[in-house]
């Protein structure tokens, strides 16, 4: 691992913010290329959401051999152990990943970057640490992912609680012991199904607050032998090749039929054979009109309702967990993967409060307080989600051209990039699995690579012409954008409140956070623009009549 002294400034080609797989990638890429490069992390690892959700039972819900990267270097010489992946294996591939890739020397761990400032005059960011450090970099490469910035509830009285409270991505490094403890778990997000389901089997009493009805799938877990693969080695590299160029960067597509195109024993095999699968595919490999038409969708979670109610022997918890008027089109909030979540409120210990018909009024030395009881705890964990995909940028003080702020130019009406990748007014500057990017409807080392290698060869294009830098311009990002919102408002997406549309953060603007029209037809829309002459972008400095 590097390190460096406080107040002294490292001149760099590149500085990326991020050590999970979008940052990872960046680096051995860049470093590929021969640039000056450093990775810096606020945490004391590799894994990135890997490095900081280490709560029971988080794992991954992309199944194996998908949540890899498809360098042969790396999977050659790398077994899973799990179908869906845990954390613990995760880090553990991290680890291996940064070994393979020598990824240590350049690296900056325990480093928060607070604010980053563009030069006009000399073309380079000042980035700042968190400790004082500076970093002057021609390029700027925040790959902060969807889940940089926690989102922690402001009720009363949180402060006074005596027990432990934390939230879910903050868990104790020293495993706190639940067995017989009274806890709290807040949030029904892929998170709180995961992670309530783990303590269920531990802890004492466990008491599952609930605001919306997740609607997890079920989870196809599987154990590997040594001599086990998810897929034979050799059939590896065209696998890879395959998901860079379907639609959620898996190596499933969408049905190429619609949902009443099959008549109703039809479907229902269908249906029944997508279920079995254990993985997304009930959810991003079924039906093409499932998450585009109300009644299509409906169908959908008719069949969802009654697999789950058949689990519920409580008719409170059935119409609490699966209610019979559908609260939200399926599929349009993050659909977890679950494999004994709905079972564990058949346990005695397990308890479900509706925070709708009780709401929470305060958390108090001992607990927490509901407009109907106290109820006690030992722990109370806050799975209560992020300021997701655009927090991770907003919350460091990044300054463009003419000192506009990333912040406030996404405050006022969402966000606004130009492929998800970057923004106008920001030169030099790139992200990874960004808003407006396919992000968390992409399997993440999918776009991971897509969008690393395209800004590896925007980089290159500015070093060949001597160029100081490259800028996208208005009208293409307000194109782009309005091309995000259009695939998102024909879609089902706006009837579901979640953070797909930036709900849930106070004074974040309602809109699409992410691009739902495909890894395919995102490559092609970046490809499209590089491949003639970077249209959309202006460039400046030094060489200015050499034309990229
Ligand atoms: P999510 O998906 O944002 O889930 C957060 C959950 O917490 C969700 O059920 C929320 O209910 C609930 N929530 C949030 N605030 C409150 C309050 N104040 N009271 C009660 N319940 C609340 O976060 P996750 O960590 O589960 O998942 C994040 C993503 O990271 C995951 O999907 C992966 O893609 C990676 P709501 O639904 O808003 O009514």
């Amino acid at each position: 691992m590097g390190s460096l002294e406080a107040n002294r400034i490292e001149e760099l080609d590149a500085l990326i913010i991020g050590a999970g797989f979008a940052g990872v990638y960046q680096l051995k890429k860049l470093r590929d290329e021969g640039y000056k490069v450093k990775l810096v992390e606020s945490g004391s690892g590799y894994g990135g959401v890997w490095y900081w959700n280490r709560y029971p039972g988080a794992r991954v819900d992309s199944h194996a051999p998908h949540y890899q990267f498809s360098d042969p270097e790396l999977w050659q010489n790398w077994h899973w152990k799990q179908r869906f992946p845990d954390h613990k294996e995760l880090r553990e591939y991290f680890k291996f990943v940064a070994e393979k890739w020598d990824l240590r020397k350049d690296t900056y761990f325990d480093t928060y970057i607070t604010s980053a400032i563009w030069d006009e005059k000399e073309f380079k960011w000042v980035i700042t640490a968190k400790d004082g450090r500076i970093f002057k970099s021609k390029f700027f490469l925040p790959h902060t992912g969807i889940a940089a910035s926690r989102s922690t509830p402001k009720w009363k009285g949180i402060e006074s609680f005596k027990g432990l409270i934390v939230h879910s991505s903050y868990w104790p490094h020293d495993e706190p012991d639940l067995r017989g403890k009274k806890v709290a778990v807040v949030g029904t997000g892929s998170t709180g199904v995961q992670l309530s389901h783990a303590i269920s089997e531990v802890a004492g009493e466990l008491v599952v607050f609930q605001r919306t009805p997740a609607m997890p799938l079920r989870m196809k877990q599987i154990y590997y032998a040594d001599d086990e693969e998810p897929m034979p080695k050799e059939e590896l590299a065209e696998f890879f090749d395959t998901c860079h160029d379907r639609y959620w960067g898996f190596d499933f597509e969408l049905l190429s039929k619609k949902t009443f195109d099959d008549d109703e024993a039809t479907r229902k095999a269908t249906y029944e054979a997508l279920w079995k699968n254990g993985d997304f595919t009930f959810w991003l490999g079924t039906y093409s009109d499932m998450l585009f038409t109300p009644e299509a969708n409906y169908e959908a979670y008719k069949f969802w309702r009654e697999k789950t109610r058949a689990r519920l022997n409580d008719p409170r918890h059935q119409e609490l967990l699966a209610p019979t008027n559908q609260p939200y089109p399926f599929g349009c909030k993050r659909v977890p993967l679950e494999n004994g979540y709905f079972d564990m409120f058949n346990k005695p210990n397990v308890d479900l409060v509706d925070v709708n018909q009780t709401p929470i009024v305060e958390v108090t030395e001992t607990g927490i307080r509901t407009t109907e009881k106290e109820l006690e705890f030992d722990i109370i964990i806050l799975a209560t989600g992020f300021d997701a995909v655009t927090g991770g940028l907003t919350n460091i003080d990044i300054r463009g051209i003419g000192g506009q702020t990333v912040k406030d130019k996404f405050q006022k009406q969402g966000p606004s990039t130009f492929c998800g990748i970057c923004i106008a007014g920001f030169p030099n500057m790139f992200f990874s699995n960004g808003p407006q990017s396919p992000s968390a409807f992409c399997n993440g080392p999918t776009c991971s690579e897509i969008q690393g290698n395209w800004i590896a060869d925007v980089m290159n294009r500015l070093r060949d012409t001597g160029i100081g830098s490259i800028v996208t311009d208005e009208e293409s990002e307000k194109t782009w954008t309005e091309h995000v919102e259009g695939v998102t408002n024909a879609s089902l997406l706006p009837k579901a409140k979640g953070w797909y549309m930036g709900d849930g953060i106070a004074g974040k603007p309602r809109a699409s956070q992410m691009y739902l029209g495909g890894v395919q037809n995102y490559k092609a829309s970046l490809g499209y623009s590089a491949s003639n002459g970077y249209k959309g972008f202006h460039f400046d400095g030094l060489n200015n009549d050499v034309k990229a």
